[in-house]
């Protein structure tokens, strides 16, 4: 207990999840801990549990994804009016699609600089897992950061959730730093990966702080299904691109940081690093996954910057048992400052994230599946692709057993632009659309990036297209560009 609240003025604040819930009422704002892990957990199941029969309704503000304790709970009792920015959620998802819940899907380095801007209203409550606190009442959060605290200091009032699960030896991980006096801004001094440029705690005026709560309960892990043939045929091609990189001098022989996001291909991907002779890499990045700690065990890794660790449960083992070790190797920052577009194009870092589906001349969807339905959100990808030193999307050139092309003539959203991708690789091959105008983007997609099955039909609306209009700038059928999807929403199937 001494060692997890330090300071002497709140120990009289402490209570259960369920006294905690009842601070909680209807039409506040609340903004919690959680981008993948650290997200509270006994006070969210709490508010649900105390409001199950009633009618009341929150806005509920995270980092990203939270676990279900949070996102779940909260949307099988319909107690969401707006959720902003990132789930994954399969209730909250369905909630969302239905139309009950109102999801402002936001770019995660904007998200905090608007909560500051006051565009977004006031938040009521940030509850916010931690480790411990200070002396001062200041907060050392544990496995992530995400936007915990501009929650903190923009917050009426604080729910502290102690999860003495976590280990203490998190503390001296962090480096906190938010950008002061908006709407004026200072330049962020990160120029090197290691840089520290803040505290090691979330800075908290002991005054706020209206409730702590104890909870040993544990984050959900990810599982990672061990690497199938397709990550690692995407993988292949693309380190094989970055290695050419170097050898034609347009990457450093030392590399640069690299950002990869959630899931198996991002974790294929650096997973694949391993075989190489680079020992100075540096990672700037949003998730650190379990590929990660095996760069550090191989000696690979000069120095890792995330928002978030999201191992899996054998990855987790890994990290409490060797946590000295890893702590040297790691920060972890806002995703303010994680994703923060002015760092990462200073570092030239170079981002690899997944896509739903891209067209043929390179617009990306991450977000939509068949133009209207949300799937996760867009999360951080575009914070890092607009100023990558190169952005890159990977996608298995199908879905849904081969049923769905994930290279389609038009996507039927767009998350990132033509002007924005410059590299687009699949298990077929990998499309480095730098310097191409539409027309030649167009060929190299799906003549390197397409499937088997659905090349010949991309080709022939392509060759369509221009005997139609011409060698317009981008050639299309307007009324034909969307077929492929409405086939699908009635066939399930995009082929003819
Ligand atoms: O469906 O779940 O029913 O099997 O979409 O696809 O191939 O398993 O890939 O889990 O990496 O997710 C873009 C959604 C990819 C994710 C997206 C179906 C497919 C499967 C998932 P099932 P995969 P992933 C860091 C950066 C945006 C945010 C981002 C994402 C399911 O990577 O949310 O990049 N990205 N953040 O079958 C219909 C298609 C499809 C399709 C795939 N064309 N049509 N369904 N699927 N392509 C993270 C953060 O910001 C926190």
């Amino acid at each position: 207990f001494e060692e997890r609240i330090r300071c002497d003025r709140i120990k009289n604040k402490v209570m259960s999840a369920e006294e905690a819930a009842s601070l909680i009422k209807d039409g506040m704002t609340i903004g919690t801990s959680g981008f993948v892990t650290g997200g509270p957990k006994a006070v969210p199941l709490a508010i649900a549990e105390r409001y199950k029969n009633e009618k009341i309704k929150l806005n509920l503000y995270t980092g990203a994804i939270v676990g279900d304790e949070l996102d779940g709970a909260f949307a099988r009792e319909g107690l969401v009016d707006k959720r902003i920015p990132y789930q994954t959620n399969k209730d909250m998802r369905n909630a969302i699609n239905n139309g009950s819940v109102k999801f402002i899907d936001m770019h995660l380095s904007h998200m905090p600089q608007q909560i500051r801007y006051g565009f977004l209203g006031k938040i009521d409550f940030a509850i916010i897992e931690a480790t411990a606190i200070t002396e001062d009442g200041n907060i050392i959060p544990t496995m992530s950061v995400g936007n915990s605290p501009t929650f903190v200091s923009t917050a009426d009032k604080v729910i502290v959730e102690i999860n003495t699960s976590q280990p203490i030896e998190l503390e001296g991980m962090h480096d906190i730093y938010e950008p002061k006096d908006p709407p004026y801004r200072e330049p962020i001094p990160i120029t090197k990966v290691s840089d520290r440029i803040g505290v090691p705690y979330i800075p908290c005026d002991s005054d706020k702080i209206a409730a702590v709560v104890f909870s040993d309960m544990k984050d959900t892990t990810l599982q990672l299904t061990s690497i199938n043939e397709t990550s690692k045929k995407i993988s292949d091609y693309l380190i094989d691109f970055l290695q050419t990189e170097i050898k034609r001098g347009r990457l450093p022989k030392t590399f640069l940081p690299l950002q990869s996001g959630v899931g198996n291909v991002a974790n294929a991907v650096l997973a694949g690093f391993i075989e190489l002779k680079y020992n100075n890499l540096n990672l700037y990045s949003e998730v650190i996954q379990d590929a990660v700690l095996d760069l550090i065990d191989a000696d690979k890794i000069e120095k890792v910057s995330g928002t978030a660790l999201t191992l899996s449960e054998e990855g987790l083992k890994r990290f409490y048992a060797n946590i000295n070790k890893y702590k040297e190797k790691i920060i972890l920052r806002p995703q303010e400052i994680s994703n923060n577009p002015e760092v990462i194009r200073r570092l030239g870092v170079i981002s690899i994230n997944t896509a739903i589906e891209v067209d043929i001349y390179g617009n990306v969807n991450s977000t939509h599946i068949l133009g209207t339905k949300m799937m996760n959100g867009i999360g951080g990808s575009a914070d890092f692709t607009r100023n990558a030193y190169i952005s890159i999307f990977a996608t298995p050139s199908t879905a849904k057993d081969d049923n769905i092309s994930c290279i389609v003539p038009m996507v039927s959203h767009v998350d990132h632009t033509e002007h924005d991708v410059m590299v687009v690789v699949t298990e077929q091959g990998l499309a480095d659309l730098r310097g191409l105008s539409p027309k030649e983007r167009a060929m190299m997609i799906i003549k390197n990036c397409a499937h088997p099955d659905y090349k010949d039909a991309l080709m022939n609306y392509y060759e369509r297209s221009i005997k139609k209009h011409g060698a317009v700038q981008t050639p299309n059928l307007l009324d034909e560009a969307f077929l492929w999807h409405t086939r699908c929403l009635n066939t399930g199937n995009m082929k003819i």
